[in-house]
């Protein structure tokens, strides 16, 4: 790649095209491209053996995934989530004219923090949804607790975190069910794409059922659905990608501690923190502009840009200072002080397998200011 190339917070992370090929071929030949094919069997199967859960529904993508694990958990008046999250998160539940009340997150996880859940439960309230952000588990055992004393479901928004463990267990297999995005930014990519997963039978049946319009056979439908299916084409992308995963792995580790290296010698940049003892995908970099920074995160941002760095400010202002919850909870934001500190502060930078030694180097010579 040339000196100055534009280095894309999100560029795909894509395996062998000769492999993909293959199966794109073989697929023509069967002449079965959507509806459960084989390549969306294999797809799933491998997944599930992967992440060590009984059940893996593949989608068409996160946000519909979440669409319909709502449903199929239920759920109805209010939800618990954070607001320092991707607005897919926030929009399936209005979508499906759920209140999502906005919940403080944690300093240090920047995950919802269990203890300000309490305070925004009331006799609506039907759940708790976590959001594993930028690779790091929420804290599960804490959540768990809170909705059993309080007889309401606990759900994750796994987006962030396929690939990644939590106490030597593979997210996925928490709460009652775990909501993966396969989208072209993520570690791991189906093209656009997505899964719920659970341990629990009874849901997966009816998480598969909804997805496929309800259909329980043919010409026999059992009740109300969408649909959510993933085509093969994108089970085929999955499927090779899926072989490159491990040094997909080892590729984010090595950025992320060149950035560590790099950083750790720059006063008023903090890099996120992983658990070295827990798998993690290190999908992004985050890096905290703090006030001895002599530029604020924007100015930076700026800066980056001028290098053809496209940091991005993932996830401010924080959905609820977004349409339409900025109009519909117009004080939400008095709940949440730590959120929108870290909205403020945030700042991703670019890796993945398009992400070199050099690159890293250019950025954090724009970081240091090396650069005029
Ligand atoms: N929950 C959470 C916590 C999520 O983060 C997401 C998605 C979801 C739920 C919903 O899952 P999906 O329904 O999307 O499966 C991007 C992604 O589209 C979105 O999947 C992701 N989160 C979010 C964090 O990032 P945008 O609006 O920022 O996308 P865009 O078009 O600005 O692209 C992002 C960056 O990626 C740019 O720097 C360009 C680069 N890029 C993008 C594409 C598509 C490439 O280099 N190549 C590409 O092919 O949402």
């Amino acid at each position: 790649m040339e000196e100055n190339s534009i280095l894309h917070v999100g560029a795909p992370n894509i395996g062998s095209r000769e492999k993909f090929f293959e199966r794109a071929n073989q697929m023509f030949d069967r002449r079965w491209l959507t509806n459960r094919g084989e390549l969306v069997q294999e797809l799933e199967q491998k997944l599930a053996d992967y992440l060590g859960v009984k059940h893996c529904i593949s989608m068409c993508n996160g946000t519909v995934a979440l669409e319909i694990a709502i449903r199929a958990l239920g759920l109805s008046g209010e939800v618990i989530i954070p607001s320092l999250t991707f607005i897919a998160t926030a929009h399936s539940l209005q979508w499906q004219e759920i209140t999502p009340v906005f919940c403080d997150i944690d300093r240090n996880t920047y995950c919802i923090d269990p203890r300000e859940i309490e305070k925004h439960i009331t006799p609506k309230t039907s759940a708790i949804m976590g959001v594993h952000l930028y690779s790091r588990p929420c804290d599960i055992e804490a959540l768990q607790t809170i909705a059993d004393k309080h007889g309401i479901k606990l759900l994750f928004d796994a987006a962030h975190a396929f690939g990644c463990s939590h106490k030597g267990t593979m997210i996925g297999n928490f709460g009652e069910c775990e909501v993966l995005s396969f989208h072209a930014t993520k570690f791991f990519n189906t093209f656009e794409g997505g899964a719920i997963t659970t341990n629990n039978d009874e849901l997966a049946e009816k998480i598969r059922l909804m997805q496929n319009f309800g259909f329980k056979g043919m010409d026999d439908v059992g009740y109300i659905g969408t649909n959510g299916k993933m085509s093969e084409i994108c089970a085929a992308m999955g499927l090779v990608n899926l072989e490159e995963l491990a040094s997909v792995l080892e590729t984010n580790k090595r950025n992320y501690h060149a950035y560590k290296t790099g950083l750790d010698t720059t006063p008023g940049l903090t890099l996120i923190e992983f658990n070295e003892n827990e798998k993690c995908n290190r999908q992004y970099v985050v890096v905290e502009v703090g006030a001895d920074y002599p530029m604020t995160r924007d100015e930076l941002m700026e800066q980056l840009h001028a290098h053809n760095i496209r940091a991005r400010r993932y996830f401010w202002p924080g959905c609820h200072r977004m349409e339409p919850y900025r109009s519909l909870q117009p004080n939400a934001g008095m709940m949440l002080p730590i959120t929108e500190e870290i909205a403020e502060r945030i700042l991703v930078l670019p890796t993945g397998t398009v992400v070199d030694a050099k690159m890293i180097e250019r950025v954090l010579n724009t970081c240091k200011g090396k650069y005029s």
